[in-house]
């Protein structure tokens, strides 16, 4: 029998299918307000991204559905936003998977550091079957997952001293994202890890109730944490995705013909948001020397020193989201690899 989410992916398709041959006017299509939320400001990757998603959806819908993108955390941190979709009090979101991983444990699979060697990589695993597998698992959850955005490949900030080597992490009080692989990941490196929202990282690091915190060059840019951290040591030590979700309540009142809005949509603005994460960040590191940030790179031992720490945590990640989806991760890289 097919799975709730499986059967999920499979209207989603079809309703694909049928806008492509239908008018935005023949289409079932009602007036629509959907409050679209987001964590980063609206002059970031992320924001640029979600006003492609919205002018896209009044294209398709030929005005009659509409979004209102509210950015900044304004409408609360990622885990709050989540909990809204599921109570049916928010329409859509787009955020991080790690926050997502207290809902549907098989996202922890995104925060397995070095899963990825590059963006190809990415794509390729996120947009294939796996990708597709994890995603499904927010249905049964009261959320539907409609395409992985770029967030990005992490790097490591801090306002205390240059990370030229493991033991330089001692005592550094670190922000990371609210889930137990950051945590435990950051705690093999000896750095005294802080869940945080991302809502309150600037405020935090400007009152240096934490040192350091890691993202990718586009955020570090965005947020401007330049203004407030020092020293960047490029580090690459996980690729991060981001998600645009739908509340499960909203989406299963919606036509097909709606549905297939969103759909469409969504992948547009992805590929959109892609190559402008990529465009932004090939520039970034640039950009961010000239704001005053010390850059180093590490020295291969060390990189390979801290390597090997952090993924003393992938037997745990392989548990947790079970050992058919790793399996099954590691087999698409391995041909990936190999082609
Ligand atoms: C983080 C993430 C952020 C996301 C975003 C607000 O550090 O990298 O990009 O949470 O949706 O929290």
């Amino acid at each position: 029998t097919l799975t709730l989410s499986r059967r999920l992916a499979l209207i989603a398709a079809a309703a694909l299918a049928v806008t492509a041959t239908t008018s935005a006017q023949a289409a079932d299509i009602k007036p629509r307000l959907i409050r679209f939320g987001y964590g980063l400001a609206e002059n970031s990757n992320q924001g640029r991204a979600v006003k492609v998603f919205a002018d896209e959806v009044q294209k398709l819908s030929g005005g009659k559905m509409r979004v209102r993108a509210i950015g900044g955390a304004a409408l609360g941190p990622d885990t709050q936003m989540q909990q809204a979709l599921i109570g049916g009090a928010q329409e859509m979101m787009v955020g991080s998977t790690a926050t997502l991983v207290g809902i549907a444990k098989e996202m922890a699979l995104w925060d397995t550091p070095f899963l990825v060697n590059n963006v190809r990589e990415a794509d390729a695993l996120l947009d294939g079957p796996v990708g597709d597998k994890v995603r499904g698992k927010l249905a049964e959850k009261g959320m539907v997952g409609l395409a992985y955005w770029e967030n990005g490949f992490r790097n490591l900030t801090n306002s205390k001293h240059a990370v030229t080597k493991l033991e330089d992490l001692n005592g550094i009080k670190l922000r990371v994202m609210q889930n137990n692989v950051f945590l435990d990941s950051f705690k093999q490196l000896g750095a005294n890890a802080v869940p945080l929202p991302y809502s309150e990282l600037f405020t935090a690091l400007e009152t240096n109730a934490v040192d350091g915190q890691e993202n990718p060059y586009n955020t570090i840019l965005s947020a401007k944490f330049y203004e407030v951290q020092k020293y960047l040591t490029v580090t690459n030590h996980v690729y991060s995705p981001w998600i645009v979700t739908v509340s499960r309540k909203f989406w299963d009142g919606l036509s097909k013909d709606e549905q297939a809005v969103l759909q469409q949509a969504a992948i547009k603005s992805r590929d959109f948001e892609r190559k402008d994460t990529r465009d932004e960040a090939a520039k970034a590191l640039a950009e961010l020397k000239t704001k005053g940030m010390q850059v180093n790179e590490l020295s291969a031992a060390e990189a390979a020193r801290m390597r090997d720490k952090l993924t003393r945590v992938n037997a745990g990640i392989a548990t947790q989201v079970g050992m058919d989806l790793w399996n099954e991760t590691q087999g698409q890289l391995a041909k990936l690899r190999a082609g």
